[in-house]
């Protein structure tokens, strides 16, 4: 535990699988805060529906659990309503690129001042491992037995696309490198996303030969390939492996954001 102070002990146990990567994100993110010297009442944390967007609920602020699909739009009112105030979301890659898909990229669009950490693991892990728009081509999910047929979004690439001034993209096995980059983008002015690749062992790992947790942690750490890598591998005409992802920071820019602290 990074940050005993802001944790909500009486909220235990809670509802996380033996194994699941959201604590790591949620100790990383409040690593990154205590970095920045936030202070609890100054800082609101916002989610939707998921086990992702359970996170808040062990967070010792004030927090706002909302609909599906809709934590950036609630996130937006509180930034709109009130700027001072820092404002984090958590989300699932279900939470955020099916149903809330549209928010996502208007929210970046608009450059809304907040920091957003997506835990990506692939699937709707809360009600029992449905595809997502991030289910890889060939992956089983409860809906996609014989392998998910569709393409799957980069949601780091997306953001970046929308127009957000800060994406990162990092895993539940960087710790140290996502606790940073969670920074970063509390420090940079507008939209800051920040996706983290992580296992869900139940819904996901048991279903696509990754039985063990250190299976799924090795297979995250193993197909992440440095950003900077890939850009000097086209470069050099190279071939880039097909089942690699980026890691690393994909922009960091200036363009004009809504919300912003005077
Ligand atoms: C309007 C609406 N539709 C569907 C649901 C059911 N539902 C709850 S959580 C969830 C999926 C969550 O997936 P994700 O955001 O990836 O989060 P995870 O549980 O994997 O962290 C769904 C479909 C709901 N609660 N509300």
């Amino acid at each position: 535990m990074i940050a005993p102070d802001w944790f909500r002990e009486d909220r235990l146990p809670h509802i996380y699988c033996t194994g699941c990567g959201n604590g790591t994100v949620i100790n990383c993110t409040l690593g990154a805060v205590e970095e920045m010297g936030w202070k609890r009442e100054e800082t609101v944390f916002v989610s939707g529906i998921g086990c992702s967007s359970r996170a808040p609920g062990y967070i010792l602020t004030d927090s706002l659990h909302t609909t599906h699909g809709r934590a950036l739009a609630f996130a937006t009112g509180v930034k709109m309503a009130r700027p001072d105030l820092n404002v984090v979301v958590f989300t699932g890659d279900g939470d955020l690129a099916a149903i809330g898909g549209n928010h996502f990229i208007h929210a970046c669009r608009r450059n809304v001042d907040m920091t957003v950490v997506c835990m990506n693991n692939h699937i709707y892990g809360m009600t029992g491992g449905q595809g997502s728009p991030t289910t890889p081509p060939g992956a089983i999910s409860t809906t996609t037995p014989y392998g998910a047929s569709e393409p799957a979004f980069d949601l780091a690439e997306l953001a970046v696309a929308a127009g957000a001034n800060y994406v990162a993209r990092w895993t539940s096995y960087h710790v140290k490198e996502l606790t940073k980059a969670v920074a970063a983008g509390m420090q940079t002015p507008g939209l800051a996303f920040i996706e983290v690749r992580t296992q869900c062992p139940t819904n996901y790992g048991r279903h696509n030969k990754l039985r063990r947790v250190s299976d799924m942690i090795e297979h995250l750490r193993s197909h992440a390939m440095l950003v900077e890598k890939r850009d000097r591998l086209v470069q050099e005409g190279k071939p880039v492996p097909d089942d690699i992802f980026t890691v690393g920071e994909l922009v960091r820019r200036n363009r004009p954001a809504m919300g912003v602290k005077s």
